[in-house]
């Protein structure tokens, strides 16, 4: 199965991406996703199977005995690919507790000979794909309030036509 972890977020923040992602959709084109798909990927694994994904629950669990809840600080919107063809993001502050949990994690993954997506961490929530950037800049925009973070979560991604459904496998609470 193909699998990533991630940050659950709080659902009134949810609600405030929500709205930013509405705001958007009246200044962009492009495949904006659902609100249920929101979150903040910390390793992206791929695939993995039975056996590795008991390593994986055994490094969440070490993980969430030793990193407590992390801040989300709304930072920027940002884009990965080409203007014409890119991914947009809402970019979260690299605070260190929240750089400090990647790192953890990914520590935790080494040990148990789990191999993940080694680019370097990035703080983001996809907010669209597939999204053509008009040339004025994006103005006026509301973003989310800062808020905290408490659950990590091993999901299976599932890729349709329809785009990527995600469901949690497992989760703990940090702190
Ligand atoms: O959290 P976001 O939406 O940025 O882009 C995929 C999504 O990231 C990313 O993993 C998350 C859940 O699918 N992803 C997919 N394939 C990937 C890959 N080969 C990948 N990240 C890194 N390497």
């Amino acid at each position: 199965m193909r699998t990533f972890v991630a940050l659950e977020l709080p659902e009134a923040f949810e609600d405030e991406v929500a709205d930013l992602a509405r705001q958007l959709s009246g200044m962009v084109s492009g495949r904006f996703m659902k609100r249920e798909t929101y979150h903040l990927t910390l390793a992206f694994l791929g695939e993995i199977g039975e056996a590795e994904s008991r390593e994986v629950i055994a490094a969440l669990d070490e993980v969430a005995g030793s990193c407590d809840t992390v801040a989300l600080r709304p930072e920027s919107l940002g884009t990965f690919g080409k203007p014409r063809d890119c991914t947009l993001w809402l970019g979260l502050t690299q605070t260190d507790e929240l750089m400090t949990l990647a790192d953890e994690l990914r520590t935790q993954l080494d040990k148990r000979g789990i191999a993940y997506d080694c680019k370097a961490f990035r703080p983001h929530i996809t907010l669209a794909r597939r999204v053509v950037l008009p040339k004025a800049p994006l103005e006026g925009l509301v973003f989310p309030a800062a808020d905290t973070a408490c659950r990590l979560t091993l999901f299976k991604s599932t890729l349709s036509q329809e785009g990527a459904s995600y469901k949690p496998l497992y989760s703990v609470e940090l702190g």
